[in-house]
């Protein structure tokens, strides 16, 4: 039996200094077109530690996956909301900030907001907002909010995000109502508006709706800010413009599940991400607003200059938790969808 252990133990030493064995590993569950690879290969690269990746395209299906169980994920990335709700079903485990070295790059005014008041679960990630997005060599009539956005001239010439939340919302914009002001009342008065709405979407695509604009699909769009800016970064023909009936603004989180096994893992990652020079890589590729004070004095005038990344004005509110209404929301949306 001794003999047995000692050669195990010389085995796997022999395995570690050749490099075979894995230094730890984490699973990250991401929203896509937001983690550049380069990031993660990065933090493996230096750590050892691998990191298995998995995305999703909205709150929901991050939610509905945690719920199920089955997959075990260290690190996810909420929105604000969605993060509320996780702390209110205790679903995050407390991070341990002494691990968190960098964490006063973040800029204090996204610190301990409704959606984790104490500042204990979650950690900035990126902000951005919810804008229209205009091919302006195609639409020459003015666009200011959700009312001409969805005009019938724009029948077939339309994307949208793939998101229920976010569709009831812009109706609820356009009725005067603000982004949480949910209930029954509302929600049926908004019903007939995303009735008509939906006829004329030609795309929803909350993955890469740049796609169908750039490739000429569509001549307007309603997409995450972050893609408005990659795509006046393509072509100042795209023109972004901030709802003037009102907009999101989402902040996006990371948060560990609780129960998480590489706890240790995740805590490093994030605090990787909250380097500058990292932070920096991730606004490159994917030029959300940064939350990262010490990474935005490293962007170039010309990132600083996004209308899409950094917006100078705007009616802007961000999402609360609305408990059993969202699954109303999701009803709703569903059976319009599929009435077409
Ligand atoms: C990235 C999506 C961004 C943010 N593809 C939505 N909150």
């Amino acid at each position: 039996m001794n003999l047995l252990k000692t050669a195990l133990v010389a085995l796997s030493a022999l395995i570690g200094s050749a490099g075979l064995l894995a230094k730890g590993e984490l699973n990250l569950f991401g929203w896509s077109e937001y983690i550049p690879q380069e990031v993660l290969d990065g933090f493996t690269a230096e750590t050892g530690i691998k990191v298995n990746f998995e995305t999703y395209a909205s709150n929901e299906e991050l939610l509905s996956k945690l719920v199920a169980g089955g997959s075990a994920y260290d690190l996810v990335q909420p929105s604000d909301y969605t993060a509320e709700v996780m702390i209110r079903r205790k679903m995050l485990a407390p991070l341990d900030l002494a691990k968190l070295t960098n964490l006063g790059n973040i800029d204090p005014a996204l610190m301990k907001l409704p959606h984790d008041p104490a500042g204990k679960y979650t950690v900035p990630y990126m902000t951005g907002t919810v804008g229209i997005v205009i091919n302006t060599e195609k639409v020459k009539t003015p666009v200011r909010g959700y009312k001409d956005f969805f005009a019938p001239q724009h029948k077939d010439r339309l994307v949208v995000l793939n998101d229920n939340r976010e569709l009831v919302t812009w109706a609820l914009y356009s009725l005067g109502h603000s982004a949480n002001d949910i209930s029954k009342e509302t929600l049926a008065k908004a019903r007939p508006v995303v009735a008509e709405w939906v006829k004329l979407v030609k795309v929803f695509d909350s993955d890469s709706p740049k796609t169908a604009l750039l490739n000429g699909d569509v001549d307007l769009g309603i997409v995450w800010s972050g893609e408005a800016a990659i795509l006046w970064n393509e072509d100042r023909k795209f023109q972004y413009v901030l709802p003037a009936e009102g907009a999101h603004q989402f902040i996006d989180v990371l948060a560990i599940p609780a129960g998480a096994k590489n706890q240790a893992e995740a805590h490093a990652l994030i605090n990787y991400i909250l380097r500058p020079e990292v932070s920096k890589l991730i606004s490159a590729k994917f030029p959300y607003t940064n939350p990262n004070l010490a990474a935005r004095k490293l962007l170039s005038p010309d990132e600083l200059a996004n209308p899409a990344s950094y917006p100078k004005e705007g009616k802007l509110e961000t999402f609360r938790d609305i408990g059993r209404l969202a699954a109303d929301i999701d009803q709703l949306v569903t059976d319009l969808k599929s009435a077409q």
